[in-house]
């Protein structure tokens, strides 16, 4: 009975450690699972020579021996000697191997080369750059190499950013909440920090490291001015310590009215000059504490945020005096551009350019605009933000959302890379054809000397770090699309299934299949055509298209979706607010005319009669009806492709991901109901009865609440 017992605990024991949680996100290491490849990397690879004893060269170091070690289930040795079978490690003219085929001004200040030497020995590949970081970043390329199980005879790569900065940006509060949250609580534990550095601080660098992601700002956009105090400096400079070796450097929100609340003084006029000394010895300060740190990134004037305006000056004002006093540092200070005010009577699509645009030119060299994708706020498809191009001399730092606010909050399966491309990819004709948003983001189009690209972080303390599998994905598809925007979402797919899950065929294929066509099906369930911010008030969960009572107009879902007995959308040409005119002509052709204009934008620009016959010769209503019912079916046929990979994965993740899209399945149902119901009351027309009936009355609908919905302002 005893030895039954023991035996269970045992296995207990044994499947516990098994268990796939998810912590390991695409550093799994996992055995090679094909055992041709695996036999000829087990004979490709002997041994290591690592040349260098940096602290990030360390770091690299750890990181080849556990991966190769773990793939390839054998002991890798470290040697001092060129032999066959050996990877070596080298910075330009600092090892025994003949690197002078590398063109090394190519690969700048982070880029590698990875190549196989020709010669006496076989299989000696060399991992090389102009720097350890260089280094670190050709070893987790490598490694992704034998993850994807590629061919490793004859490699010749080389490879460096197109995106100077590539940083995640946490809404994380000092409590620890986290700001459009939905993966547990901030990872940040200020209350243990500096003398505890969790496991998690530095796995969160290695997989970041990974990727290429070089930069995080620690702190909500809506800053508290506290983190600038000595107590969090110190605990800051303790995070900042664990992520140098891997190329990350910290930046800080800048609550533009610290100097008033912890600094003792009357103003935060930035054209004061006690303000202004006041910030210069606070830079100073924190320069002291992290020698390296990256510099702010502010809020200001935006959504009750304090700023320059509230002392009658401007952005540039305020953005100078902070990039003032982190120049003499080489710090940079990264302004954002989202700014909208209920009290000017324009569109808000148009008021961030309006405010901007006349700016152009007026920052110092070390200021930045951080503008997000679109015109509103992240919503499931927007057209690409009229800043783009439209601001030559100010380097713009692209800011997309990681988290997932308004693309069903953590528990839909939405594979993002598909969005961040189609903006990357956008053209805005600002010099001519071929003007892509990723040009002007990474500065190529204007000859900017920095460019920029902010993920906002979908990362919290639950065990698998995003809450939902596939959220790390999301993350995952911003650092390798910041390091390189021209790389397709496909590939990156491919490359993050092959290395979080399996690289069996036909899951990859399958479950590549659904990541691709996921974002237009959730356009389709939720704001299919162009209908935008129409989810619901504060919280931000679920349809409220109904909601008219907002504190602001510009915050009530009527005041985009506009239905009325006539039709729907917001009439943005000539005829209306005529934000298309912020376009170059070529774009604001492109979507001014009703009839040519794309249908996934046309109720963005246009206010569309509901018997407005479209393309497929529906007319809009039928369309409308059509759309949601087509997002709901695919999320049905989501679930069903998912059950058959059932066999092929690990249980924890199977059964995770079918829980999460079986929310996803009701809540797009929720979506399409809610919706249909409350636009029928304008277009009064029937919907179509093939489809699958509405399992409750408007009323119901609207009567749902959700106080508690996780990420909303300070609370958990
Ligand atoms: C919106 C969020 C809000 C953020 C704001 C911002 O709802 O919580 O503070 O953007 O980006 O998407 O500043």
């Amino acid at each position: 009975m005893k030895k039954v017992l023991l035996l269970v605990i045992s296995l207990n024991i044994v499947s516990c450690l098994l268990a796939e949680d998810g912590y390991r996100l695409w550093l799994r290491y996992d055995k090679v699972d094909n055992t041709i490849l695996l036999q000829q990397y087990r004979s490709q690879i002997n041994a290591v020579i690592i040349n260098g004893s940096s602290p990030t060269i360390a770091v690299a170091k750890n990181e080849l021996f556990a991966g190769l070690q773990a793939l390839l289930d054998k002991k890798v040795f470290e040697t001092k000697e060129i032999k066959s079978n050996t990877i070596v490690i080298q910075r330009k003219a600092a090892g025994i191997i003949d690197t002078r085929i590398v063109n090394y001004d190519d690969l700048g200040q982070e880029g590698f080369a990875i190549f196989t030497v020709k010669g006496n020995v076989k299989n000696v590949i060399v991992i090389t750059a102009n720097t350890d970081i260089g280094v670190l970043y050709g070893v987790f390329q490598f490694l992704r190499l034998l993850q994807t199980q590629q061919n490793i005879t004859e490699l010749n790569i080389s490879e460096s950013p197109k995106i100077k900065l590539r940083i995640l940006n946490h809404w994380d509060n000092l409590n620890r909440s986290v700001e459009r949250g939905y993966a547990g609580i901030s990872i940040w534990n200020w209350h243990t920090l500096p003398g505890y550095i969790d496991q998690r601080y530095i796995d969160y660098a290695r997989a970041n490291a990974s990727i290429g992601i070089n930069g995080t700002v620690l702190t909500n956009v809506n800053a508290n001015a506290q983190i600038l105090t000595k107590t969090y400096l110190e605990k800051m400079a303790a995070l900042a310590n664990t992520f140098r070796p891997y190329g990350i450097k910290v930046y800080l929100t800048a609550r533009f009215s610290a100097p008033v609340e912890i600094g003792g003084l009357k103003t935060a006029d930035p054209l004061n000059e006690e303000v202004k000394d006041w910030w210069k010895r606070k830079a100073d300060t924190i320069y002291q504490f992290i020698p390296d740190f990256g510099g702010f990134l502010v809020k200001a004037n935006s959504e009750g945020q304090p700023g320059p305006q509230n002392y009658q000056r401007t952005h540039a004002d305020g953005a100078n005096m902070l990039a003032d006093a982190v120049a003499p540092h080489g710090g940079i200070v990264m302004w954002r551009a989202f700014v909208y005010s209920n009290e000017t009577p324009t569109d808000r699509f148009k008021q961030a350019y309006d405010e901007f645009k006349p700016l152009d030119g007026q920052f110092r060299k070390n200021v930045m605009v951080q503008v997000k994708n679109g015109p509103i706020d992240f919503q499931p498809r927007e057209p690409f933000h009229p800043l783009f191009g439209a601001i030559p001399k100010t380097p713009i730092v692209m800011e997309f959302q990681i988290t997932m606010e308004y693309l069903g909050q953590g528990t839909h399966l939405v594979y993002e890379a598909p969005l961040f491309k189609e903006c990357l990819d956008a053209d805005t004709y600002t010099k001519g054809k071929g003007s892509t948003v990723a040009k002007v983001v990474d500065g190529s189009l204007d000859n900017n000397l920095i460019s920029g690209i902010a993920g906002v972080a979908n990362i919290g303390n639950e065990r698998n770090w995003t809450n939902h599998p596939f959220g790390q994905a999301n993350w995952y598809a911003f650092g390798r699309l910041a390091w390189d925007h021209t790389l397709s979402s496909a590939r990156i797919a491919d490359e993050w299934i092959k290395q979080t899950f399996s690289n069996n065929k036909s899951f990859v294929n399958e479950v590549k299949g659904i990541m691709l066509a996921s974002r237009q099906i959730m356009v389709n369930y939720m704001t299919p055509l162009g209908l935008h911010h129409i989810m619901g008030t504060g919280h931000h969960y679920g349809p409220a298209p109904w909601v008219s009572n907002a504190g602001r107009a510009d915050w009530n879902p009527v005041y985009y979706h506009k239905a009325d007995s006539a039709g729907i959308g917001f009439d943005r040409t000539v005829s209306g607010s005529n934000a298309l005119s912020q376009y170059s002509p070529e774009v604001s052709a492109q979507w001014s005319n009703l009839n040519n204009c794309a249908e996934e934008y046309l109720l963005w620009f246009h206010h569309v009669p509901w018997k407005y016959k479209m393309k497929s010769g529906k007319t809009l209503w039928d369309e409308l009806c059509y759309k949601y019912n087509a997002g709901v079916d695919s999320v049905r046929w989501m679930q069903k492709t998912w059950e058959k990979m059932k066999s092929l994965i690990d249980e924890e993740r199977f059964k995770q991901t079918k829980m999460f899209l079986s929310i996803q399945e009701k809540d797009a149902a929720w979506w399409r109901n809610a919706c249909l119901l409350y636009f029928q009351t304008f277009s009064r027309r029937p919907i179509p009865s093939n489809y699958e009936k509405a399992d409750h009355s408007l009323e119901y609908y609207k009567a749902l609440r959700f106080q508690f919905a996780p990420g909303n302002g300070n609370s958990f």
